[in-house]
């Protein structure tokens, strides 16, 4: 069955490969190579593209055959994908779900399959974890309770007693979107110097951060917004440049908090323009196809594994060559 199953994936990537014209001719497949299937939710930003990057990096360091998928933030996408991936019996079935909720059915699929399924980067909902054996990625809670934290000590350095915050969110039903407000507001909640006037979803794009930025003004006006805190760097950076245009000095005018760590942020802290980035890892692969290798062995996994992450703020010493982006 494997041999069939090799063959027939041979001649698809071949086929693909004549079809895209890629240069890249499949080498001939060792024997009874181990074949991930990995569905990829998108590449909406800097963020996304980098963890493509690294599974991909990973998979050929680890000598795996990649079958990848990218569902352009469609989860129906997603659901296709892992019912191909099923259907070609791969070895290990890798997503990141791009929502919490309606995967129940297509992982009951691959459970009966006997493929084991991991998850990267994000959860599905509660209730579920028999359906995956396995997530690497993120605590995003703690990613939000480190930004909750820095603007306690921002707030306690600026002297102020009232401090208004706007929240511009990811994707809604998200993990990261979910519970880096959780963690946020777990801190900030304390505190009644603390008010969150008002949370717009920019999913996580550059674009929608503009557009929200623009609203979050057009609502409270830039008097009525001391914080920003938004969930990624490529809607914060969209929100910079609204707030530009309007002649409002990002990080001075207003504090600026940001999650995710890409060049282009760094730049901006450096700058001043952003006061606090959250890091939020997108290097997974390694430590995803470490997972696999230990599954098709045999070995006990972990159910869930997060990676080291840190955070730069402007307390920091912005020179220090350990503040960089990816
Ligand atoms: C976080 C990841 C998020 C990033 C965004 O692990 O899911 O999705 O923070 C990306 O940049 O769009």
């Amino acid at each position: 069955m494997k041999q069939l199953r090799t063959g027939i994936l041979c001649g698809v990537l071949l086929a693909l490969c004549l079809l895209t014209g890629c240069t890249q001719q499949p080498e001939p497949a060792p024997e009874n190579p181990v074949v991930v299937g990995f569905s990829q939710l998108g590449s909406e930003s800097a963020w996304r593209i980098a963890n493509t990057q690294s599974m991909e990096a990973a998979a050929q360091k680890f000598g795996y055959g990649l079958m990848m998928d990218n569902a352009n933030q469609k989860q129906e996408k997603q659901i296709a994908a892992i019912r191909s991936f099923i259907a070609y019996r791969v070895d290990v079935i890798i997503f990141s779900p791009i929502v919490e909720t309606g995967w129940t059915h297509v992982l009951r699929e691959a459970k009966n399959a006997g493929i084991p399924v991991i998850l990267t980067d994000r959860m599905i909902e509660s209730g579920d974890e028999d359906l995956y054996t396995s997530y690497v990625g993120a605590d995003f809670i703690q990613e939000g309770r480190k930004a909750g934290e820095y603007l306690v000590r921002k707030a306690d350095a600026l002297g102020r007693t009232t401090v208004n915050v706007v929240e511009i969110s990811g994707t809604i039903d998200s993990t990261p979107m979910r519970e880096r407000h959780q963690g946020f507001m777990d801190v900030i909640r304390k505190d009644p110097r603390f008010h969150v006037v008002d949370s717009i979803s920019g999913d996580f794009l550059r674009s929608k951060g503009k557009e929200c930025m623009a609203e979050l003004l057009r609502r409270h006006g830039a008097e009525g917004i001391d914080v920003v805190y938004s969930h990624n760097d490529a809607m914060t950076l969209g929100a910079l440049d609204v707030l530009d245009a309007q002649g409002i000095r990002p990080g001075q005018d207003m504090v600026i908090i940001s999650v995710d760590g890409e060049k282009a942020a760094v730049d901006a802290l450096r700058q001043g323009r952003i006061n606090c980035i959250v890091q939020c890892t997108p290097d997974l692969g390694e430590a995803t196809m470490s997972l696999v290798q230990d599954l098709v062995a045999g070995r006990q996994v972990p159910k869930v594994a997060h990676p080291e992450e840190s955070m730069f703020t402007d307390f920091d010493d912005l020179t220090s060559p350990q503040v960089e982006g990816f």
